[in-house]
């Protein structure tokens, strides 16, 4: 062995000092949580008397193994919702951050996109692609017989110009071409017949 090699052997951490090193969780900008959706209420119950929070998670690592374990559309039932929505916010037209909101809705398909916009999307918000990711409350992916959707939601539905934004980023992440639509929570609340929208 030359005298080179030897003194690296030589200044080489001992092996378990290396094994022991700690590995440092990957932090996420902000807390989120999933919550799911995955019985139809009884009849006579509240809607939302079957919606759940699920787990609320910061890191990169909880991230991928809630994902891996449980939030694949391959795992939705029919009529069922998952939801991935800042922590704090509940994916209800009641929360405060979402009362005078909307959402922007895509068709999907649990056999052909609906997994890739999915995950595109979850990752998109907990990587904080979005410039106006302030104004953003969350995403929902719903199985339904009629047709599956993925639904993002924002915060102040009457601020044109922010919704058109988050409208046009969401369809480039997502590689959607076809005009997608905006719906306020308002009208939808009222059932109203004056049902406002922003088409992008
Ligand atoms: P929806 O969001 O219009 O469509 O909700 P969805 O879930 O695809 O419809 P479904 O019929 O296939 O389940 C449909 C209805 O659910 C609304 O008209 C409301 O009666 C009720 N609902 C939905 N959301 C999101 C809320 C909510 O946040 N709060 C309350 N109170 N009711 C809601």
């Amino acid at each position: 062995m030359s005298t080179e090699v030897a003194a690296e052997v030589v200044d080489a951490p001992p092996a378990t000092e290396v094994a022991e090193a700690p590995k440092q969780p990957h932090k996420l900008e902000r807390k989120w949580a999933f919550w799911f959706d995955t019985t139809k209420p009884k009849p006579g119950a509240a809607w939302g008397s079957t919606l759940k929070k699920a787990y609320a998670f910061d890191t990169v690592e909880e991230f991928w193994c809630l994902y891996d374990q449980i939030f694949k559309p391959s795992k939705l039932v029919a009529n069922a919702d998952f939801h991935l929505f800042k922590a704090g916010v509940e994916p209800k037209w009641e929360d405060p951050e979402c009362a005078h909101g909307g959402k922007w809705t895509v068709s999907a398909s649990r056999n052909t996109n609906l997994e890739t916009m999915w995950l595109e999307t979850l990752m998109a918000l907990i990587g904080e692609q979005f410039d106006e990711a302030d104004e953003i409350c969350g995403v929902v992916a719903s199985a339904r017989s009629r047709g599956d959707k993925l639904s993002l939601w924002t915060r102040n539905a009457a601020n044109e110009a922010v919704q058109m934004g988050i409208g046009r980023k969401w369809k480039d992440i997502i590689d959607v071409t076809d005009k997608i639509n905006f719906s306020f929570h308002e009208d939808a609340k009222k059932d109203s017949k004056q049902n406002r929208r922003y088409s992008v």
